[in-house]
């Protein structure tokens, strides 16, 4: 099959009814002809993959469409390259974004089924880790509901993001086996597969017009095995598709040993290859240097350039001109590898002389970078690159070569400064900076925050940005309110449709109009209402997972991230003591439910070491007599999407606390913020601009500026030199140190003390006393109900910025170059759907 701008007529589709009788025929039709179950007998899983077939079959129909329209159209597409994707279940997504959400669950209701019942037994696709994960999944259903022809490519881990459960207090890794069950959401491709090369050596071929072109020879082969899944819009026509490969033996592989007759071998030997997509790296912030890692990156970028050329050439354009029918962006430094598996494809497959190519490639990408932690930027020995990809070695050294060539001449004599340009780092042992090959081929290179771009363009890449100051922009993050108010907070979805009708559903910036009902009482009545449903709704989800009671009628307040040093979760530890004592003390403290979740990375043995004390802290605060009913501290466990959506609804107050200048720009900020909880904040990331547009009477920022944390680490003040900035700071570190809260592993509560009397890198000491008054003022806020209804209404009504349908138009604006192409709703003759 090929890419055809030419539908057949005789391939003219008629659209499968959605109305309640035909979804309740479509369904029972399922159970049996592709469950294959006896409705009589049906369990509700068997229903939940009933209905999700269905539902798919009514996708792919907008999706065959939406193919045809943009073939037809002659459109610009966009590849957006992410080794993550943060989905969660679909069955709901796709059920709202189709418009069909309500009259499906009258169909299952007509069926005696209950729509809550199955769709708590979807497992959540848990494709990534955190925000860069997630982020590129909203930007995938921002560009299917705003029409415009994106496709997400990327690799169909076997195994996602681990579960993580808690025993004896301690966070314990079990492996995610999401596809047990099968995915009803997947269409397998097997006619699309490419083959991905490692290892091998190169020999040169000398060419009559005096290039030379390379063919890389040997090796090893993967096939790399398409999976579509088909992303609807919001409400839109538009159907895009997400396809993730998974990576085969390849058949000559296999055949090898079968023909010696080893049969065990050649079985092993396959098994070894699938290996690649088996698991996903659960680090978000650390580069862990693996040779499987290298080949994760190399196998999906190498399978989605091959399948975006081949598109090109079926839809018969010119080669030369690719960057005028696509834009590639790469989402973080782990796809860096796409700059020169690009160059290869142009050199070795297409014959493109060298310059020529240059200029396709630097046209084609641009990169998003989501971090400016130098241990998360991936370097790689050149002896394994050398090893692994020696073509592509080759070509980084060309690249590399010219670069520095072109910054010669522009800048003579800087030898320092070509030394730190360089793609390859001379200085530790050799290694290749993937971040330097992205910069150089990108013509555009953005943050993810204002804070985080400009840090970017002062920091990580000062140097770049001398000689290409036009190539960095910022495009700051935003989320999807379809997911994070619509079908998260139907309850404050209600309210604001009742007072603006439901046009912001569609363009965000008409939520502003909501802000005038922030001084409404009745307004501010029904707020409060949906807020005590929604934290009902948590309690008894915290009950469940936990067996832990708590009152829905105080505040909630929330931290919900990964656990890392930097955002630092101890910070709100601390505080947590500190209302301990308090109340110990006898004072009258305002009654809240600290609430924690987020799952560390199972090799960074201080973020475990932060849940095990988190854990046992709660456990003493939470069976302690004199705390009544005030003070409750949960951590919830195994944070993933489809819990997020319960928790932050429920929140009053979110914890945005990390060491300024170090979170990129962070999501769950905005998220929150949209659902009314009230940011308690440090100026960092995109704080920064929530700040800007709730006013600065709405959030609590507090603490050091990034400038400060520069200085303060300079003067080198030691971390205990803060304890008596706060009346209580000394006793809550020394309960810490001498095992008050320990539950036996005194150990390690008397190290986290240490850690922090000695080396408090991301000084939660220094920050501790102005965060306390930043909490003592929410306290007081909060205890004027309406007072903090209407900030929290300000909230809401002021986020707008932060869709994600914004940051889209801004990519597709600023850097790709690229149109909406909504799809139009069938003529009136066709089928009703
Ligand atoms: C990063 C950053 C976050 C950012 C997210 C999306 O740490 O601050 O919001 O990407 O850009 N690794 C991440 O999750």
């Amino acid at each position: 099959m090929t890419e055809s701008t030419q539908p057949n007529p005789r391939h003219r589709l008629s659209p499968l009814t959605c109305d309640a009788p035909g979804l309740r025929q479509s369904i029972r039709d399922a159970l049996v002809r592709v469950v294959g179950k006896d409705p009589d007998l049906a369990t509700p899983r068997d229903w939940l993959h009933a209905v999700s077939f269905a539902i798919r079959e009514r996708i792919i129909e907008r999706r065959v469409v939406t193919r045809r329209q943009f073939a037809e159209e002659d459109v610009k597409r966009v590849y957006y390259l992410s080794m993550e994707y943060l989905i969660g279940r679909m069955l709901e997504a796709n059920l709202r974004n189709m418009g069909i959400f309500e009259v499906t669950q009258q169909a299952l209701q007509d069926l005696g089924v209950d729509f809550r019942e199955i769709a708590r037994l979807e497992e959540d696709a848990a494709l990534g880790n955190g925000g860069l994960g997630r982020l590129a999944a909203c930007i995938l259903e921002s560009m299917a509901t705003q029409g415009y022809p994106g496709y997400g490519y990327g690799i169909r881990y076997e195994y996602g993001m681990f579960q993580q459960h808690i025993e004896h207090f301690r966070q314990v890794e079990h492996p995610d086996n999401w596809l047990r069950y099968g995915n009803p959401w997947e269409f397998p491709r097997p006619e699309k597969t490419f083959p991905v090369r490692f290892y091998g050596y190169v020999v040169e071929h000398h060419r009559p017009d005096g290039e030379t072109s390379c063919n890389w020879e040997n090796g090893e082969e993967v096939l790399a095995m398409a999976y579509d899944y088909p992303t609807a819009g919001y409400e839109r026509r538009n159907v895009n598709n997400l396809r993730l490969w998974a990576a085969k033996a390849t058949r000559d592989f296999d055949l090898r040993y079968f023909n010696e007759g080893d049969y065990i071998r050649a079985v092993a030997d396959k098994n070894e290859s699938e290996t690649i997509s088996m698991v996903l790296y659960p680090n978000d912030a650390t580069a862990i240097g693996k040779e499987l890692r290298l080949k994760q990156e190399y196998f999906f970028v190498s399978a989605s350039l091959q399948d975006i050329f081949d598109r090109h050439r079926q839809l018969e354009y010119p080669i030369e001109e690719l960057a005028d029918k696509a834009a590639i962006q790469l989402n973080d430094t782990h796809p860096a590898i796409a700059v020169a598996e690009c160059m290869r494809l142009l050199l070795d497959e297409h014959r493109i002389p060298w310059d020529q190519a240059w200029t396709i490639t630097q046209n084609l990408f641009s990169y998003t970078n989501h971090t400016l932690m130098p241990e998360a930027l991936e370097t790689w020995p050149v002896a394994l690159m050398e090893r692994v990809l020696p073509r592509h070695m080759g070509i980084i050294y060309r690249i590399n070569h010219e670069f520095i060539e072109e910054v010669r001449h522009r800048f003579p004599g800087e030898h320092e400064f070509f030394r730190r340009l360089s793609i390859i780092d001379e200085e530790h042992g050799r290694r290749v900076r993937m971040a330097h090959l992205a910069v150089i081929g990108s013509h555009r290179v953005n943050g993810v925050a204002a804070l985080h771009t400009s840090l970017l363009k002062q920091t990580l890449f000062a140097d770049f940005s001398r000689v290409w100051p036009e190539r960095f922009v910022n495009v700051t993050n935003g989320v999807t309110p379809r997911l994070w108010m619509i079908q998260a907070n139907p309850g404050l979805t209600e309210l604001i449709d009742s007072r603006i009708g439901s046009d912001w559903k569609f363009d965000l910036d008409r939520l502003k109009q909501f802000a005038p009902y922030a001084s409404d009482e009745a307004t501010r009545e029904a707020f409060r209402a949906v807020k005590l449903r929604n934290k009902e709704r948590l309690a008894a989800l915290v009950h469940k997972r936990t067996g832990l009671a708590i009152r829905p009628d105080v505040m909630y307040d929330v931290q919900i991230k990964r656990i890392h040093e930097y955002k630092r979760q101890l910070l709100k530890l601390l505080h947590v003591i500190e209302l301990y004592q308090r109340i110990r003390d006898g004072e009258d403290v305002l009654p809240r439910v600290v609430l924690f979740a987020g799952k560390a990375a199972p090799g960074y043995q201080r973020a475990k070491d932060i849940i095990a004390v988190i854990n046992e802290v709660a456990d003493i605060v939470n069976h302690d007599p004199a705390m009544g009913d005030r003070l409750k501290c949960v951590f919830f466990p195994n944070y993933e999407v489809s819990s997020a959506t319960i928790i932050i609804p429920a929140a009053d107050l979110s914890e945005q606390i990390s060491t300024a200048g170090f979170e990129a720009s962070g999501t769950g900020n905005m998220k929150l913020a949209m659902n009314g909880a009230l940011t308690i904040g440090t100026l960092d990331g995109a704080n920064i601009e929530i700040r800007d547009a709730v006013g600065t009477e709405n959030i609590f920022i507090f603490g050091m500026t990034a400038d400060r944390v520069s200085a303060h680490r300079a003067q080198g003040i030691p971390p205990g030199a803060h304890l008596d900035s706060h009346p209580r700071l000394r006793s809550m570190v020394e309960a810490l140190r001498d095992g008050f809260f320990s539950n036996g592993g005194r150990h390690l509560h008397a190290e986290i003390a240490r850690y922090l009397l000695e080396e408090d890198p991301f000084f939660v000491l220094a920050d501790y006393a102005a965060y306390s008054d930043a909490c003592a003022q929410a306290d007081r806020l909060y205890q004027d109900a309406e007072a903090w209804s209407e900030a929290a209404l300000l909230n809401v009504a002021r986020m707008s910025h932060f869709s994600i349908d914004r940051t889209v138009r801004e990519y597709a604006e600023n850097i790709w170059n690229v149109l909406p192409e909504p799809v139009p709703p069938p003529c009136p003759e066709s089928n009703k759907n």
